[in-house]
């Protein structure tokens, strides 16, 4: 077994988490979970790191839940799946959402179950072109968690998110991608380099506006376009303060490449 399940590496401004347990297929288990917790934090506290960058080590991205972790046959009455959800997925999930910075999914292969849905929660998901998206939760008498239920039916629709919950049928990228279920479908052989040379670019972007960017495109979803264009208002009064937004008027009219700071 990989001795550290969870890898992160800052560069240059990009947070790098890599899920590591390749034999397992990247399965969550509670050290994954408590230590992307404890990356999502570190992010949010620390003003050096402005992009994530979440792949998968080996042939998968994620295939969910650890199922050897939670066998109802090693246990010794029914199991309380709800604590699970409470202790690990939703406060990880939670965390990425509220995270006003982007974070970048490079799928690199199979995301089956929570692994499915915490890739789908990201803000850019890239997938290699043989990655497969598996809501296999129905093949196991559960239900698509991690936001799946949520996220589905507002990215792709009611009739595509039920199909791909109630079948489990596996989705490859390319369709995943033209579905609008994730972002692109990129060559296996280009992934990283693609979902790279993104993250450096928001490292070195106006962190502020697009942490406020994300908050606002989220919270539409929630509210009616009249309370929303209030938010808008609000959010563009605070990301015109930030020096970014000096810096990026003063270098388009200087016909310069901004240099952003990515402060308030
Ligand atoms: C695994 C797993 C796995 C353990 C592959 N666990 N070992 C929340 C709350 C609490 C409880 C329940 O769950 C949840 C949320 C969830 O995520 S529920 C959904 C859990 N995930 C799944 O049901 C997916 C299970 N995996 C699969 O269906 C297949 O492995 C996929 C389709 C992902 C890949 O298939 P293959 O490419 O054919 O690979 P494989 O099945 O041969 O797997 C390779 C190894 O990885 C194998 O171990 P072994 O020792 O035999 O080589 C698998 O047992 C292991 N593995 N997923 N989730």
């Amino acid at each position: 077994m990989s001795e550290n399940p969870l890898l992160a590496v800052t560069e240059e401004g990009v947070r790098k988490i890599t899920f590591n347990r390749p034999d397992k297929l990247n399965s969550f288990n509670a050290v994954m979970g408590e230590q992307l917790s404890a990356e999502l934090d570190h992010c949010a506290q620390n003003a050096e790191i402005r992009a994530l960058l979440i792949t998968g080590a080996g042939r998968a991205f994620c295939a969910g839940q650890d199922l050897g972790d939670r066998d109802p046959a090693k246990m010794d009455g029914p199991p309380d799946l709800g604590k699970t959800i409470e202790g690990t997925y939703n406060p990880i999930v939670r965390r990425m959402r509220a995270l006003e910075k982007p974070i970048i999914c490079a799928v690199n292969g199979v995301a089956a179950g929570a692994g499915a849905n915490l890739a789908l929660g990201c803000d850019i998901v890239l997938a290699a072109e043989s990655a497969r998206f598996i809501q296999a939760f129905a093949k196991i008498g559960l239900i698509p968690d991690s936001g799946g239920s949520w996220l589905l039916p507002t990215l792709i629709g009611e009739a595509r998110a039920k199909a791909l919950a109630l079948t489990a049928a596996p989705l490859d990228a390319p369709t995943a991608a033209a579905w609008g279920l994730i972002w692109k479908a990129v060559p296996d052989d280009q992934l990283i380099e693609e979902a790279t040379r993104l993250a450096a670019s928001f490292a070195s972007g106006p962190t502020v506006g697009l942490g406020l960017t994300k908050r606002a495109i989220q919270a539409a979803a929630s509210q009616p376009l009249d309370a929303h264009l209030d938010l808008e208002r609000d959010l563009q009064r605070e990301a015109g303060r930030t020096p970014d937004y000096a810096e990026g008027v003063a270098a388009f009219l200087a016909k310069r490449a901004p240099n952003f700071k990515g402060v308030r």
